[in-house]
């Protein structure tokens, strides 16, 4: 493994030749009536493997994909934040940049410009500004929205880009991406960090190995032979519209705590399983023990941790539930823990395999990866039918997949072996599974299916009027 020592984002010269740079300049000309100061770029990534284990303090194997986020930027003297978006489906926003809400409420999510806001505000609320900068911002987005490949988190890591360079904050990667892991739960979710670390710590050519407290990255060389392809079921999940992700982040949170109880430790403090763990001085084998010990229900209802916990209704709203889950009444602990622990120790046999790439390194792998799926569909509940069908069509194929990102829909994730494997495995996919999909049609499929290699993590690009206005 070898530690990513490079601290500070890259300036480069913008890439003019760029067709998607070129039209996000033409775009924002129209718009504003000049060029831009500077552009940002941000990936979305791909999770390979550890899936809801960041925000329970495990490892995951994330890596940044080719489809971006790209902004376009310029100070702007009013005070305002004047927000396009190259798409016309996301409408135009504009307010004071001393005087803005993000209110997360909405039942087909937030709207786009509030994960924008979420940069802005997590910048201004660190650096405190005396005089926050208002700003000009066009954004053109290619990851596919609300599919498991991190396109939020692409939005608000660049918008954190955009504010920290425009209020002359250090560029220093760690710290950028976890003032964007911080500032995306303004939306409500309860995300552990992963997709802002990897959009910040990506390194083109590996997968990164991310750890937690302190953040950290170290490079995975993948085999050489392992092709991985992503896999749309084209089914949207937005995540801020439901409660799903936030419930499984309470249940193991609940988790942890109703551990911590049974253990003598301090189980208001302890909240998170890596914190439980390191306290205990358990492996992660043992805590899996421990869960089948200690939780033995199916259920808990609100009433009965009301009773373990001695606590009262208030208290356990306030202090134990987010927003959007505050009428949950019950609760799979057993099962979201069991997943998380045998999840993390996957990831640990994963990497095992991928860095010693002996004989057979890919088909341990895959299956480690069909694990993955398995458990992310029956202990975690968040698998969609369309993604239960790739992976069983990927498994006939004799290719291991899994669902990647949050789950209830989106993409899946598959790794074949060598290119020629690859291109079978991709075409048999647009003739026998899309050709089947209503939302396939008219689509091109080589957006929607399609083989990926790791890519570099955010940086920012000069434009000729940068100079003059930025210093
Ligand atoms: P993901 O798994 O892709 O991060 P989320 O449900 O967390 O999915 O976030 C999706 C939301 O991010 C979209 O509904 C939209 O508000 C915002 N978003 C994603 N891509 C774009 C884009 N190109 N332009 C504007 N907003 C975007
Ligand atoms: P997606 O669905 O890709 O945005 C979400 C979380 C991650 C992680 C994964 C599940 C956010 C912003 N992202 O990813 O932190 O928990 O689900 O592994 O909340």
């Amino acid at each position: 493994m070898i530690d990513c020592g490079d601290t500070f984002v890259q300036i480069l010269e913008a890439p003019t030749k760029c067709m998607r740079v070129s039209q996000l300049v033409k775009h924002f000309r129209n718009e504003f009536n000049r060029i831009p100061s500077f552009i940002v770029r941000c990936s979305g990534r791909v999770n390979l493997i550890g899936e809801h284990v960041d925000y329970c303090g495990y490892p995951v194997l994330p890596m940044a994909i080719e489809q971006t986020i790209l902004l376009a930027v310029a100070p702007s003297d009013d005070n305002l934040i004047h927000m396009k978006n190259i798409d016309p489906k996301y409408k135009p926003f504009k307010c004071n940049i001393n005087s803005f809400d993000i209110d997360p409420s909405g039942s087909c999510g937030p709207e786009w410009y509030k994960y924008f806001l979420c940069g802005v505000k997590g910048i201004v609320e660190y650096a405190k500004p005396s005089k926050p900068k208002g700003m000009m911002v066009v954004l053109s987005g290619n990851i596919p929205p609300a599919s498991g490949l991190s396109s939020s988190s692409a939005v608000v890591s660049a918008s954190v880009l955009c504010s920290a360079y425009l209020h002359h904050v250090p560029l220093v990667k760690q710290t950028l991406a976890t003032i964007s892991a911080d500032c995306e739960r303004y939306i409500g979710t309860q995300g552990g960090g992963m997709d802002q670390a990897i959009a910040y710590l990506a390194k083109q050519g590996c997968a990164q190995f991310i750890e937690w407290e302190p953040l950290r990255a170290s490079s995975i060389t993948l085999p050489k032979d392992a092709v991985f392809v992503i896999a749309n079921s084209l089914a949207v999940a937005n995540k801020a519209a439901t409660s799903d992700f936030n419930q499984r982040v309470i249940e193991c949170r609940l988790a942890c705590r109703l551990l911590a109880k049974k253990t003598q430790v301090n189980w208001r403090e302890t909240w998170r399983f890596s914190d439980l763990q390191n306290i205990i001085g358990f492996t992660m084998e043992e805590m899996e023990t421990l869960v089948e010990e200690h939780l033995t229900q199916q259920d808990y209802s609100r009433q009965e941790l009301l009773g373990i916990f001695e606590i009262d209704k208030e208290d356990f709203v306030q202090n134990l539930l987010t927003n959007n889950t505050r009428d949950a009444q019950s609760f799979k602990l057993r099962q979201r823990a069991l997943h998380v622990f045998q999840e993390s120790i996957r990831v640990r046999k994963f990497i095992e395999v991928a860095e010693h790439q002996t004989d057979g390194a890919i088909q341990v792998m895959q299956q480690l990866m069909r694990q993955s799926h398995e458990s992310l569909k029956i202990l975690y509940e968040c698998s969609h039918p369309r993604l239960d069908k790739l992976v069983e069509i990927s498994d006939s194929m004799n290719v291991g997949a899994r669902l990647t990102g949050a789950g209830w829909g989106g993409c899946i994730v598959a790794l074949c072996e060598g290119n020629e494997k690859s291109a079978e495995y991709i075409n048999y996919l647009k003739e026998h599974f899309y050709g089947c999909i209503l939302e396939s049609q008219g689509r091109n499929l080589d957006e929607v299916v399609f083989a990926t290699n790791p890519q570099r993590g955010a940086e920012l690009y000069l434009t000729d009027a940068t100079r003059n206005i930025m210093e």
